[in-house]
């Protein structure tokens, strides 16, 4: 019995390690370009939490786990446009989004976590001891590390192979499902206005690699719940659409020109 209680906890240990750590596993909406491509991409995933957006938009951010990475890449500049569905009964999940350029570390490197030496000492540095409740920022840069990779993996008395190290975000915009009611009143939040399980924002990027933060549009305050992490289903869409090309944009204001030139003869 008590044989079978360890590797119960052990299991439980290593699935919460797994699930803490930033990734983007299933939820990579690949290379596009939309200089010359239509495309529209929908990954289902779940947030754990109706709070974990709003709860980062303070001063004191959020934890990165109560949301979900996604990630992409543009071969040219564009506009894409973005977009999160609560999927579960009652919109009880009202989405919003942050995107920034940059990405989190990627297997085969260790991977990025709240709570690695490496990110706790970066907020420390920032706020002070204990003060941030995570390294999530949903309205501004944001940065979070990785553990050292030993020699010998696992054995810190072994020789450090790969130093722990940032991956940095730079922040370019957001939106979120509803109004203040919901979300609170931290400046810089682009509120759709109505609280429907819904949100959508396009945005003009330069070529590159792209992180989206999805995560709960409602603030939450007092002290968070310990757990079990509740999930809450949402679908979470990119697409791609070509802008009009510069030769296309002069033909179409000569043709503008030469109707009304006709309408005055
Ligand atoms: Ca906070
Ligand atoms: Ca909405």
């Amino acid at each position: 019995m008590k044989t079978s209680t360890v590797i119960v906890l052990v299991i439980l240990a290593s699935a919460a390690s797994a699930f803490a750590h930033l990734t983007y596993t299933n939820r990579n909406f690949g290379t596009l370009n939309p200089g010359n491509e239509t495309t529209s991409v929908t990954k289902s995933s779940s947030i754990s939490s109706t709070f974990g957006w709003a709860y980062s938009t303070d001063a004191d951010y959020g934890d990165s786990h109560r949301n979900r990475a996604f990630r992409f890449t543009l071969t040219t500049a564009g506009q894409i446009q973005l977009s999160a569905q609560s999927t579960g009964a009652g919109n009880v999940l009202l989405p919003a989004l942050s995107i920034y350029s940059g990405l989190a570390h990627i297997a085969p490197d260790s991977l990025d976590h709240d709570g690695t030496l490496l990110s706790v000492s970066y907020l420390n540095g920032r706020f002070g001891p204990d003060v941030a409740q995570g390294s999530f920022n949903a309205l501004g840069d944001w940065a979070i590390g990785n553990e050292d990779v030993y020699n010998t993996p696992g054995d810190s008395t072994s020789s450090v192979a790969v130093p722990a190290s940032l991956s940095h975000f730079s922040y370019i915009g957001n939106v979120a499902d509803g109004t203040s009611t919901n979300y609170g009143s931290s400046a810089g939040i682009h509120g759709d206005g109505t609280a429907d399980g819904k949100v959508s924002a396009w945005f003009d990027l330069p070529a590159g690699d792209y992180t989206v933060m999805v995560g709960g549009a409602t603030m939450y305050s007092g002290s968070l719940p310990a757990g079990p992490y509740t999930s809450y289903p949402v679908n979470v869409t990119l697409s791609v659409i070509p802008e009009p090309s510069a030769p296309l944009l002069f033909a179409l204001a000569t043709l503008g020109l030469t109707f009304r030139r006709r309408r005055l003869v």
